[in-house]
């Protein structure tokens, strides 16, 4: 990281420690400390963003949004620098930028407990329901086709083809797998052309360390990590969450035994997220609440194994066939997902207006 970068947003860089910060796979962050105040730096990939501007200009749009119609909303803007700008250009291709680390705030990277996964699904319901009268076409698509189901398969179907062969080769088992599974992006089209599923200010990116939470009485505080924000389907953001806190270990374990589907986390969930949602979804939506933790489990699961297919070019990889356990993780987790299904849209019930 270029060490005068505090400098340009006025601070002493002398006083100032940098430390890496978070486990993203996409972006670099670093913490700042710098006497009694904290910041948070980030880089953001210009392999995958392309058109980073348009980020700053989605979170420009938000934020003014907040200011006049829920100023009491934690919005966390980039900060100005010295020059105004609330980006920085360095060697005239990165981009950086600058947040304040909000005092008596904390952050999670796994879910241990049924009321954080509440705490963090309101925060995400919350966070859609207050844009719901904002214009979620005039928000620039800053990742095309980013939850594109239908694309992903198409991507797989072509790195099955013209992929690394060996990887194919050792791959065949799970990509007859993905391919048995292919009524998920069937389904996936069916809602895309369907009248009952909306397009609303989607976060796109729900993990648990994209919450902040009170220090003190570990509430949710707000939503970060607004690099996603598009309009999207809701399918999106609950399904990332059910993908990342209804088992108690990451995508990242590579023994799948310790892969479960926890029961109260996804009444946590339900029960979070609808309590903010409950009017805002259709029926129909709601009835894909289960369907959504397929959709991003399958897609990542697709997701890993075409970058494993394609030598790792989007996701890097840290040790020979990262790419490919992380796909069969996520197909395990799949596996466990539907053997509960059932059971779970029994817990849905509540929720629902009208009778199946
Ligand atoms: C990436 O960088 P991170 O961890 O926030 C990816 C997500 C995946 C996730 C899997 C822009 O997110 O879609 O779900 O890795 N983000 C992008 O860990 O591709
Ligand atoms: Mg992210």
């Amino acid at each position: 990281m270029p060490s005068h970068l505090p400098g340009l947003y006025g601070l002493d860089e002398k006083l100032c420690r940098i430390h890496p910060f978070g486990n993203g796979l996409i972006n670099n962050t670093w913490k700042i400390s710098c006497g009694d105040e904290e910041y948070i730096l980030q880089r953001i990939n210009q392999k995958v963003f392309k058109q980073p501007f348009l980020i700053c200009d989605n979170i420009r749009q938000l934020s003014a949004y907040f200011k006049k119609n829920y100023p009491e909303y934690l919005f966390v803007s980039p900060m100005l620098s010295l020059s105004g700008s609330d980006f920085i250009i360095e060697n005239k291709t990165d981009y950086y930028r600058m947040f304040p680390f909000i005092k008596g705030s904390c952050t999670f990277d796994i879910v241990t407990n049924p009321s954080l996964a509440f705490e963090a699904a309101k925060q995400f319901g919350r966070f859609t329901r207050l844009l719901s009268a904002f214009d979620s076409s005039q928000l620039h698509i800053t990742l095309p086709d980013f939850h594109n189901l239908s694309l992903r398969y198409q991507q797989f179907e072509s790195a099955v083809k013209l992929g690394e062969p060996e990887r194919i080769a050792r791959s065949a088992e799970t990509i007859e797998t993905l391919i048995e599974n292919k009524s998920i992006v069937e389904t996936f089209e069916k809602i895309k052309a369907s009248p009952n599923f909306k397009l609303r200010v989607t976060h796109h990116d729900t993990k648990i360390s994209n919450v902040l939470f009170s220090s003190d009485n570990g509430i949710g505080l707000c939503v970060i990590d607004l690099d996603t924000v598009m309009p999207g389907y809701f399918i999106s953001d609950v399904g990332d969450m059910l993908r990342t806190y209804l088992s108690p270990v990451s995508e990242e374990e590579k023994d799948f035994n310790r892969i479960e589907i926890r029961e109260e986390y996804f009444r946590a969930i339900v029960q979070g997220y609808l309590g903010e949602m409950q009017s805002e979804l259709s029926d129909e939506e709601k009835r894909h609440f289960v369907y959504a933790g397929k959709f991003m489990i399958y897609m990542q699961a697709i997701r890993f194994l075409t970058d494993y297919l394609n030598n790792d070019i989007y996701y890097g990889s840290k040790y020979e066939g990262h790419n490919f356990i992380r796909a069969n993780n996520q197909i395990v987790l799949l596996n466990r997902l539907v053997e509960k299904e059932e059971k779970l849209i029994q817990m849905l019930d509540p929720f629902l207006n009208a009778s199946a």
